[in-house]
């Protein structure tokens, strides 16, 4: 069978996919990164629907382990998932389960959006510092858990922005069969 899970070296701004999720940070504004080059491309619809959803939930900050949803302005993907990644410290303060809850809530809320496919970027692995290794077995674990309970038509595709993570991936995923 096809495999559903794909993984490309690219910039995750240019994915025809129905969802893009952003590494995002908890103030939802925008920053550096994935995040700065999703809302640069993007334009400012992404941004004032961010702010809309803050100030639905009393302006307070979206916590690490949470995601939500916008349209996508000017972006070829229809929405964009807004993830808040943990902040890497010793891996005691509970990151693996909040980098877990990340790719767990973002596919869940893909399906729940009618999405057929969502793309990646490498999660909590730039300015949050998370161990790349750690972090990418973390995605592919929870990517294939999701996929085989019961979202069999979901595609999934791993951004990676750099080749060498791209390398890392593609060994892990071969590594699991
Ligand atoms: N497409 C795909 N991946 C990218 C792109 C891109 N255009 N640009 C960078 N990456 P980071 P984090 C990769 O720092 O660690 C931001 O300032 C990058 O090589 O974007 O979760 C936010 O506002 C790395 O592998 O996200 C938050 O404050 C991965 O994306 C904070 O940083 C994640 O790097 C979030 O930190």
């Amino acid at each position: 069978m096809r495999s559903r899970i794909t993984v490309v070296h690219g910039d995750i701004t240019k994915q025809a996919v129905d969802v893009i999720v952003n590494a995002a940070k908890s103030s939802l504004l925008g920053g550096g990164g994935v995040d700065g080059a999703i809302h640069r491309a993007g334009g400012p619809s992404i941004l004032a629907e961010c702010l809309a959803i803050r100030q639905k939930k009393g302006d307070c900050p979206c916590p690490p382990g949470e995601a939500v949803i916008t349209t996508a302005g000017n972006l070829p993907a229809k929405y964009v998932i807004h993830t808040v990644g943990p902040i890497w410290n010793d891996g005691k303060q509970c990151e693996p389960e909040l980098l877990r809850a990340c790719y767990r809530k973002s596919l869940d809320l893909a399906v729940k959006n009618g999405a057929r496919s969502i793309a990646f970027p490498n999660i909590s692995t730039g300015a949050f510092r998370y161990p790349k290794e750690r972090a990418a077995a973390i995605a592919i674990h929870e990517v294939r858990s999701f996929l085989s309970i019961n979202h069999m038509s979901l595609e999934v595709r791993f951004v990676c922005y750099e080749a060498e993570q791209m390398e890392l991936y593609l060994t892990l995923i071969k590594g699991e069969y």
